[in-house]
């Protein structure tokens, strides 16, 4: 053997490894990037030496040249379906006819999830793999040999030995969600089809005639039997797989061996209850019976055998008939489309209503009033509309109107426009949300912006839900939210259902929020873009209201994670007259802001002259010509009045014609000077912001909280976190520095032992939160 030739094999071995512990234990061996360099080691060395390629080297996964066509297969045994079983019932009776039919009580059953993809044939002659089929009608398939090859986790040779000398092993081609969710994002992106579910994913990547597409999908395998064997493996079903494990083939790690069908219920029940966690869609689990000999014994009814079951979860896809569609109007007047279904129960459930999300949505979808469509509910999320059957439209289906009027108020409903800015030129674009111009005096506005102001997260008004919210407005006591600071007992205890007690509540709860901080203001202003971050950075940085309300879009977009949009939607708000009014009828009617205070280093050290500078958006301006321009003039006064051959000093001849041009514009230089000044007026000093961050003790650390905390609630914890410079984030992952446990933790602390992340109990937190620099 040539050099070349030895370590060609001894690479493949080791890849072969690689891929076996990666794919089938789940236990990954070595970090992708040697797995990679190995890969690459190995195809530089077949590039070299053409006639050492063999057709199961790792290399050899890419998929070839496009088929006409596929070839037709022929099924030496049958791949069967499978009887269903929908109910608990169902299930029982099936066991009862195991018992009758061996005569015996109590049964072993194997128990594994049902994949919701293709069932496929791969075929393996002296552990080489020869041969893939699809099902097709169970008798013939189709052969998809060259597409099974591109799957990552399909051994194209087998493992260790002993094998049949023939061996058809079978199993299900699926597409994990997250696989799924990557290709459909990639699809839209190259302006692709996108699938509407994994399922179709999967179907749609292995039937490809060509093959270099399926090899560029997320396709994955589990085995879940046998076919075509020379000679018996093992005398039971789980045997079988676990010798087809050993033997290289991925098997599902839900596999399970259950004493009786009590259990198999429970296992039922279990992997329902996990069905979201998982990382591939089922639609059920499956149900065999353990012995082989058995198994003989029971055989086959017409074309299902006698020994199986699959126990379906109950469906999550239904079609039903657009009946119409409705129009909703949300905290900020975004009107919102909303399908009105002929009722049918999905998954459990009786759906009657589904999201459309927007306009642009309906149109994707294609809609028409009167089409048949699919819709489907997963988990607890709110039903969508998958598709339109196209083919079921009736004549008289009509397209879904443009709202123009508000559903709630009459008032007129414009589409949203996106600004643009980029080089000086504004662009406007039409935005995907229609709104209703009314504001608050549109009751739909009106109740959401007050259940928004007075939730625990903005004012916290105890005890004010939605209900008393309607009838607030209903009754006309309530305008804006500034009414609320002027309710009297007796005008609440007039309304239906309240007391003297409820009514004297009510009134002192909402005394009681007379005094937020500063944060939780802004956030119950309910400013569109306006989160619990966003105003938490607003408060943070700029210290008090009349800054805030103050500020220039273009100042705001110096502050950390505001973008343009956010900034010109808060610039909006402020600019708003009845906003304004709003704002101070509040501030008259007694709020109380606390913690207003200075700006922020963290804002005024932000600032730079040259970041101004290219914050401009003037033609050619970049950060380059920014930084020149802003070391050679210094102030924007002296920048505005630079002559041509000043700037030609520094910058090319068209950046000096554009700067001039800017300048020569009265409003463009008037703006620009505004925002200098007003950066000025705010405390601006030239620094950098990293040293202000850095200054903080936790800056740069990643924080979790999990469990319930005793002493403070979650939401106090990440307050006092975040002061200290933290970041506190929902979920554990390698970059955590430190997980908060308390009692009742579970996957979070569990998984952070994994890691070896840091876990601190709440004692320890507190004590850390006492003396923070004890680090
Ligand atoms: O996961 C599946 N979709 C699945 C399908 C699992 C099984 O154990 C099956 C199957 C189809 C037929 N077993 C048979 C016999």
């Amino acid at each position: 053997m040539t050099t070349a030739q030895t370590r060609i094999l001894e690479l493949r071995q080791e890849l072969d490894e690689h891929n076996y512990r990666y794919y089938v234990l789940d236990e990954p061996s070595i970090p992708d990037a040697e797995y990679d360099r190995l890969f690459r080691e190995l195809k530089a060395l077949e590039a070299d030496n053409p006639q050492l390629v063999t057709p199961d080297s790792p290399t050899q996964r890419v998929g070839g040249a496009a088929l006409s066509a596929f070839a037709t297969v022929r099924h030496e045994i049958p791949m069967l379906s499978l009887g269903n079983a929908f109910e608990e019932q169902d299930l029982l009776d099936f066991d009862r006819r195991v018992c009758d039919g061996l005569e015996t009580q109590a049964v072993e059953y194997s128990c594994e999830p049902k994949l919701d993809g293709l069932a496929v044939s791969l075929l393996y002659q002296d552990g080489q793999l020869v041969r893939g089929a699809t099902r097709g009608d169970g008798t013939t398939g189709e052969d998809i040999s060259v597409n099974v090859r591109t799957i990552r986790n399909v051994p194209l040779r087998l493992k260790g030995s002993g094998w049949p000398t023939t061996l058809e092993v079978r199993g299900e081609v699926y597409m994990s969600k997250a696989g799924f969710e990557r290709l459909n994002a990639a699809q839209a992106e190259a302006g692709g089809k996108t699938f509407a579910n994994p399922r179709n994913a999967a179907a749609g990547s292995l039937r490809q005639l060509d093959s270099r597409i399926t090899a560029s999908r997320p396709l994955e395998f589990c085995c879940y039997g046998i076919g075509q064997v020379s000679h018996d493996i093992a005398d039971t079903h789980i045997g079988n797989l676990k010798q087809l494990q050993q033997w290289g083939l991925p098997i599902s790690r839900e596999l399970k061996l259950a004493n009786s069908v009590e259990q198999c219920l429970e296992y039922y029940r279990d992997i329902g209850a996990r069905r979201q966690a998982l990382a591939y869609e089922i639609d059920g689990v499956v149900f065999k019976v353990n012995s082989i000999g058995a198994q003989r014994e029971l055989g086959f009814r017409s074309r299902e055998p006698r020994w199986a079951l699959a126990h379906k979860f109950p469906a999550s896809e239904e079609m039903t008939e657009l009946l119409d569609v409705e129009f909703q109007v949300g905290r900020t007047g975004a009107v919102t489309p909303v399908a009105r279904l002929k009722p049918v129960k999905v998954a459990g459930v009786t759906v009657a209503n589904a999201t459309l999300h927007n306009m642009d949505e309906v149109a994707r979808l294609g809609l028409m009033i009167g089409d048949t469509v699919i819709i489907r509910r997963a988990g607890d999320v709110i039903p969508q509309v998958m598709q339109v059957v196209t083919d079921r439209r009736p004549a008289d289906a009509r397209p879904v109107p443009v709202p123009t009027a508000c559903p709630v108020c009459g008032s007129e409903v414009e589409r949203t426009q996106l600004i643009k800015r980029s080089k000086g030129k504004q662009t406007v674009i039409e935005g995907v949300v229609y709104r209703c111009v009314g504001r608050l005096a549109c009751a739909a506005q009106l109740k959401q912006a007050i259940i928004h102001f007075v939730s625990r997260r903005a004012m916290d008004v105890d005890g004010l839900g939605d209900k008393i919210v309607e009838q607030l407005v209903d009754t006309g006591l309530v305008r804006s939210p500034a009414d609320l600071y002027t309710l009297t007992q007796e005008q609440v205890l007039a309304l239906e259902g309240f007391a003297e007690v409820s009514s004297r509540n009510l009134v002192n709860a909402i005394a009681a929020s007379r005094t937020p901080a500063l944060a939780r203001f802004i956030f119950a202003l309910g400013i569109p873009e306006v989160g619990e971050e966003t105003a938490k950075v607003l408060a943070r940085s700029l210290g008090t209201l009349q800054r805030i309300m103050a500020a220039k879009p273009l100042v705001l977009t110096y502050l950390p994670d505001i973008g343009n949009e956010v900034a010109y939607e808060i610039g909006h708000f402020f600019e708003e007259e009845h906003n304004r009014t709003v704002i101070a009828q509040l501030l008259e009617r007694g709020i109380e802001l606390q913690g207003e205070g200075e700006l922020h280093a963290e804002f005024a050290a932000a600032t730079s002259f040259e970041g101004l500078v290219a914050k401009l958006d003037i033609p050619y301006v970049g950060p380059g010509a920014a930084q020149k321009l802003a070391q050679k003039f210094g102030a924007l006064d002296t920048l505005a009045q630079a002559d041509w051959l000043d700037l030609r000093q520094v910058v090319a001849e068209r950046t000096a014609k554009a700067v001039r041009e800017y300048f020569d514009d009265p409003q463009r230089r008037a703006e620009a000077l505004a925002v200098e000044a007003q950066l000025r007026d705010f405390g601006m000093h030239w620094a950098s912001v990293k040293k202000v961050v850095e200054g903080l003790p936790l800056a740069g650390q990643t924080w979790v909280l999990t469990g319930t905390l005793e002493s403070m609630s979650r939401d106090e914890a990440k307050d006092k976190l975040e002061a200290l410079g933290a970041k506190v984030a929902g979920s554990v992952s390698a970059k955590t520095h430190t997980v908060v446990a308390g009692p009742g933790a579970g996957s979070k602390l569990a998984k952070a032992q994994q890691l070896g992340v840091a876990v601190m109990d709440e004692a320890q937190f507190a004590a850390m939160l006492a003396e923070p620099s004890g680090l």
